[in-house]
């Protein structure tokens, strides 16, 4: 039998020794690699399987000032929820644009996929381990409509006149909506309330957003639809303008105590270069009082546009607000006026509905909403 030398053996050791030590590294190796993959696999199962972009409203200045959506950066085609919110980010430098949709049909993931033209989507099978997934069933889920400003759709919805006409198409659920009125497009918040369906064009919340704004932004419109916002004085009057129709306007004032009222006139509109407000028909069932047909036939005035009766004075510098002033010193309402934390204010200041709390109390919360009067609407009204 052979005997290994002492030299032999030693050699055969470090041979073994090699052996498992670069064992050893390629199984090091191949551990690493496949945690890497791993990791990268589950990344983009992740991403591909939940991916939130957020839509917020902006002016757009190529298109006379008309609100329109921004997108969070990124492909749009791999948005798997869109929410509203957020702020439009401008990266720089500008190799990510944000994506602007002109075209929204619903504030949803058909919604965006269909005004970008992404491929239609594969059926999604759904993942066995997602108990929590993306909420694609907004529109299934039974909730407050007054709080749900978001609505979900499966396809594009065909254009509608305004926010009746969707919620007599089904849509009974306050939101974005993009209605298409005399010709015109724009987006706007539908309130979905009793079988009634409201455009919104003003609401103040908690002065999150200034209102202390000049003509071309009374004029374009400002804010966001889901939050503090003015429609913009040029789309009140596309909307009014056809003499053919009539509109109701609903007011709706909360107090800092948390009464709500609501204050109703059968006639609105809103005509002219300098705006003129047109509100007749006062309900007068409502418990908060007429502080508006006082501004009946009152031009808008900004701080930069003074139209109001007030020879020395200019109410919208004094207020902080457009509006359809009269006199300054004399005020019945003044929903666009600064925002208050706490009631008491001076002589008029903030926002003031003074037949119901007085020119010293300037209100929590308001709203300011339109729908087309069905009584009234195709009689030519003067
Ligand atoms: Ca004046």
């Amino acid at each position: 039998m052979y005997r290994l030398t002492a030299e032999e053996k030693k050699e055969s050791k470090l041979t073994i020794r090699k052996l498992w030590r670069s064992n050893m590294m390629v199984g090091w190796t191949t551990l690493a690699v496949g945690a890497v993959l791993l990791f990268i696999i589950s990344v983009e199962v992740a991403t591909a399987s939940a991916r939130v972009c957020y839509l917020s409203t902006e002016p757009n200045p190529a298109d006379g000032g008309r609100t329109r959506f921004v997108l969070s950066t990124g492909d749009p085609c791999t948005c798997t929820e869109v929410r509203l919110g957020g702020h439009v980010t401008h990266p720089i430098p500008r190799s990510n644009p944000p994506v602007y949709l002109d075209n929204l049909s619903a504030v949803s993931v058909d919604g965006v996929r269909s005004s970008q033209g992404c491929a239609m989507r594969e059926p999604t099978a759904v993942p066995a381990i997602a108990t929590s997934g993306p909420d694609q069933t907004q529109a299934g889920t039974p909730s407050d409509p007054e709080s749900t400003p978001v609505f979900s759709t499966s396809a594009p919805q065909p254009p509608r006149a305004d926010c009746q006409e969707f919620l007599d198409a089904g849509q009974t659920t306050s939101g974005v909506y993009t209605i298409q009125h005399a010709g015109q497009k724009m987006q706007v918040y539908c309130q979905m309330r009793s079988g009634k369906g409201y455009i919104v064009f003003q609401r103040r919340l908690d002065g999150s957003e200034s209102f202390d704004r000049n003509w071309q932004e009374y004029t374009e419109g400002f804010g966001n639809l889901t939050g503090e916002f003015w429609l913009g004085n040029q789309n009140l009057r596309a909307l009014t303008e056809p003499p053919s129709e009539t509109w109701e306007l609903l007011i709706t004032l909360t107090s800092f105590s948390n009464e709500e009222e609501h204050v109703h006139y059968g006639d609105f509109s809103i005509s002219g270069d300098r705006y003129a407000l047109d509100v007749d028909d006062y309900d007068s069932s409502g418990q908060a009082g007429d502080s508006l047909t006082d501004s009946h036939q009152r031009f808008f005035t900004t701080r930069d546009q003074d139209n109001d009766d007030s020879g020395g004075l200019n109410c919208a510098e004094t207020f902080k607000g457009g509006w359809w002033y009269k006199k300054c010193k004399a005020l019945g309402s003044n929903l666009n006026g600064l925002y208050y934390s706490s009631p008491s204010v001076g002589e008029y200041f903030g926002i003031q509905w003074v037949s119901w709390k007085g020119e010293t109390y300037s209100l929590k919360s308001c709203e300011m909403k339109m729908r087309r009067n069905p009584t009234l609407s195709g009689h030519v009204g003067g």
